[in-house]
């Protein structure tokens, strides 16, 4: 297999399909070496941390999910800021975007349908919809995604909609896949590919039909530098273990300060105050230039 190497006319090409559908599928985008290490040790994770379905609509009860990726095996640090995958989020954001999160989402036989969502929702109150996305999610194959192991369900052009699935902002319209006149179709791909979403699209897990295939999937997922975290990197990684991190992988937990002034301690970046000069950053400097940026 040939992995794909992301130009820049292909970083366009899929911001072009984003814009226009809400999202792009990036086939035989990771190695196929680095998704079976991934593959490995998530499934050795799950046998050797006792995880079980954590029970609620929205993690289902067939399910099983890991958060804070990055605490718990060395091989997740390759994720982030895989060079198939974070350009397209650095057009759709900027450079100074942030990891929300990263969750591997096994899903196994007899699951329902998760409820449709948009992953920005939570902004729906102070946002009128459609907007800029408030999150980008990546997500990552790891076994092949069929319409009948659970491939994501999603909406083609929802992210353009004013509104959010059904009445209330967590209850989709599951039943039949149908939101409205628009189908929700289901996301196939081969292990190794990634889709990348616009946070507004409607989207959820699907229901897995099959006797006894796992549908094991990884959402990387992004936000503006200047929105909270999903997942809260700097309780959640020990300083020792975030000390072992790219300079790139620590920008992208904000370890830097956005635009110069966004999440600064006493006038340092987080980064300064934990590794010193390595992220010597004072805060209000240069403020004018990185605005830009
Ligand atoms: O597992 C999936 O395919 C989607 C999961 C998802 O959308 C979520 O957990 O928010």
């Amino acid at each position: 297999m040939t992995v794909t190497v992301l130009d820049d006319s292909a970083v366009a090409a899929h911001l072009a399909r984003i814009d226009d559908e809400g999202y792009t599928i990036v086939d035989d985008a990771i190695e196929p070496d680095l998704v079976a290490d991934l593959r490995e040790t998530i499934r050795r994770l799950e046998r050797d941390l006792g995880v079980q379905p954590r029970d609620t609509a929205a993690e289902g009860h067939s399910t099983l999910r890991m958060y804070n990726l990055l605490a718990k095996d060395p091989v997740f640090q390759a994720m982030p800021v895989h060079p198939n995958v974070l350009p397209i989020v650095e057009g759709m954001l900027d450079r100074g975007c942030l990891l929300s999160g990263m969750t591997a989402i096994d899903i196994g036989p007899g699951e329902d349908p998760q409820p449709l969502h948009g992953d920005d929702v939570v902004m729906a109150r102070h946002l009128p919809r459609p907007h800029a996305p408030m999150m980008v999610t990546s997500m990552w194959a790891l076994t092949d995604f069929t319409a009948e192991n659970g491939g994501t369900l999603f909406v083609p052009g929802s992210h353009r909609f004013t509104g959010e699935p059904g009445s209330s902002e967590w209850i989709g319209e599951t039943a039949t896949g149908v939101a409205g006149s628009v189908e929700a179709q289901a996301l196939e791909m081969a292990a190794g590919s990634v889709m990348v979403f616009h946070g507004s699209l409607w989207h959820g897990g699907g229901a897995n039909t099959t006797a006894d295939v796992w549908r094991l999937g990884v959402n990387v997922q992004y936000c503006p530098g200047f929105v909270r975290q999903q997942q809260n990197p700097y309780l959640g990684i020990p300083a020792s273990v975030a000390a072992t991190f790219s300079d790139r992988l620590l920008e992208l937990l904000g370890y830097r300060l956005y635009k110069g002034i966004m999440g600064h301690v006493d006038g340092r970046s987080p980064g300064e105050v934990l590794f010193g000069d390595r992220f010597a950053e004072t805060a209000y400097r240069d403020v004018e230039q990185r605005r830009n940026r």
